[in-house]
C-alpha cells in the first residue's frame, strides 16, 4: 500500500468523526452563521486539536464564508488549505545527522509504542541503504528485551541486549562501541517508560545521554518522544516532562489508526514547538509515515 493510502486509512476515524458532521452542518444550512461556527468549533475540539487551533481554524473559515452559502466542496478545500498552512511549521523532514553513527534515542511513557516505533524507524533507515543497530535499553522486564529481539529479527536488524535488570547506560555503551567499531550508520535506542519505579526514569535517560556524549563527543542527535494519539491532550504534559529531561528534537505520533483524536498531533507541536517527524498508522513494521503538513491536511479532509 502506498504511504499516502496508509495515512488516509490511519486517519479514517478522525476524519469521519470530523468531516461528516461538518459537511452536514454546511449542507443543512442556508447561510453559514454564528451557529455553524460554534458547531464547527465543538467538532474540532472533539477531535482534540486544542482550543487555540480550533479557534484559529474557525476564524479563518468565518472570515471567508460568514453569512454566505458556499458549496460544501469550497468549504472542504478551504479547510484543507487552513490545516495545511497552520501545520506547515510542525513539519521537519528527516535529515541524516552528519556524524556516524548517528544516535536516535526514543523516549515516552509505557505503551506509547516506543519499541515498535524504534524498529519501524530502524527498518525505514535500513530501507534507505544504511546499516542500523538496535539497543535494548529498556532492561526493566525480560519481555521488553524479547520484544525488541523478535521485532528486530523480523526487520532483519541486529540487536544488542543485556540481561533483564542490567544498567541501561551499560547497554548503550556496549551498543555504541559496537556500532562504532562495526561501521553502523545509526544506533537506535529503545528505553523504558515506567514513570513510577525505584530507578527514576528521567535520571536514567539523562545518564544514557551522558554515556553517548562521552563516547561520541556529542549527545544523541535525535531525542524523539513517542506519543500515543489516543491519549489526546494529555500528551502535552507528558511531552513537557520528557522535554525537560532530554531536550526533545522531535515527535513520533503513534496509533493514529486507533484514534478519533488524530488532531492531538497539533496542540503538542503548538505548545512546545517540537516538530513531528513520523506518524504511526498501524501495528505492522511498515506502518510508519513521514509527517508532511499538506498530506496530513489532505488525508484529514478528503475521503
Ligand atoms: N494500532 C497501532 N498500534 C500500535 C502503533 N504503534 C504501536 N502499537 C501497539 O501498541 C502496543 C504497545 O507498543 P510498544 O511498542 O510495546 O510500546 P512501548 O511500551 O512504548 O514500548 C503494541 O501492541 C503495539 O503493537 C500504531 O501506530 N498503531
Ligand atoms: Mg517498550
Amino acid at each position: 500500500m502506498a504511504l499516502w493510502e496508509k495515512l488516509k486509512q490511519g486517519l479514517a476515524r478522525t476524519r469521519e468523526g470530523l468531516l461528516a458532521p461538518i459537511e452536514a452542518a454546511v449542507r443543512g444550512q442556508g447561510a453559514l452563521t454564528q451557529e455553524t461556527w460554534e458547531e464547527l468549533e465543538d467538532l474540532l475540539l472533539a477531535a482534540d486539536v486544542g482550543p487555540e487551533l480550533a479557534g484559529e481554524l474557525v476564524s479563518r473559515l468565518r472570515e471567508r464564508f460568514d453569512g454566505q452559502s458556499p458549496a460544501w466542496e469550497e468549504v472542504q478545500a478551504a479547510l484543507e488549505e487552513a490545516v495545511g498552512e497552520l501545520l506547515s511549521g510542525a513539519e521537519r523532514p528527516w535529515s541524516p545527522p552528519e556524524g556516524s553513527p548517528g544516535v536516535l534515542l526514543f523516549v515516552g511513557v509505557n505503551g506509547s509504542g516506543k519499541t515498535t516505533t524504534c524498529v519501524k524507524v530502524g527498518r525505514w533507515l535500513a530501507g534507505q541503504g544504511q546499516r542500523v543497530l538496535l539497543a535494548a535499553a529498556d532492561t526493566f522486564r525480560a519481555a521488553a528485551i524479547d520484544q525488541l529481539r523478535r521485532l528486530g529479527e523480523e526487520a532483519q536488524l541486529e540487536v544488542i541486549a543485556h540481561r533483564p535488570g542490567a544498567d541501561p547506560g551499560a547497554v548503550v555503551h556496549d551498543a555504541l562501541a559496537h556500532a562504532r567499531s562495526q561501521g553502523h550508520r545509526y544506533l537506535v535506542v529503545d528505553t523504558a517508560g515506567r514513570l513510577q519505579t525505584k530507578r527514576p526514569l528521567m535520571e536514567e535517560l539523562g545518564k544514557i545521554c551522558r554515556v553517548v556524549e562521552k563516547l561520541q563527543g556529542r549527545p544523541p542527535e535525535e531525542r524523539l518522544l513517542v506519543v500515543d494519539a489516543t491519549v489526546g491532550q494529555n500528551a502535552i504534559s507528558q511531552a513537557e516532562l520528557f522535554h525537560q529531561a532530554v531536550g526533545l528534537t522531535g515527535l513520533v505520533v503513534t496509533k493514529l489508526d486507533g484514534s478519533a483524536k488524530g488532531g492531538a498531533v497539533l496542540p503538542i507541536w503548538r505548545a512546545l514547538g517540537i516538530p513531528i517527524l513520523w506518524l504511526g498508522v498501524g501495528q505492522a513494521l511498515s506502518d510508519l509515515v513521514p509527517f508532511r503538513a499538506r498530506d496530513f491536511a489532505r488525508a484529514l479532509v478528503r475521503r
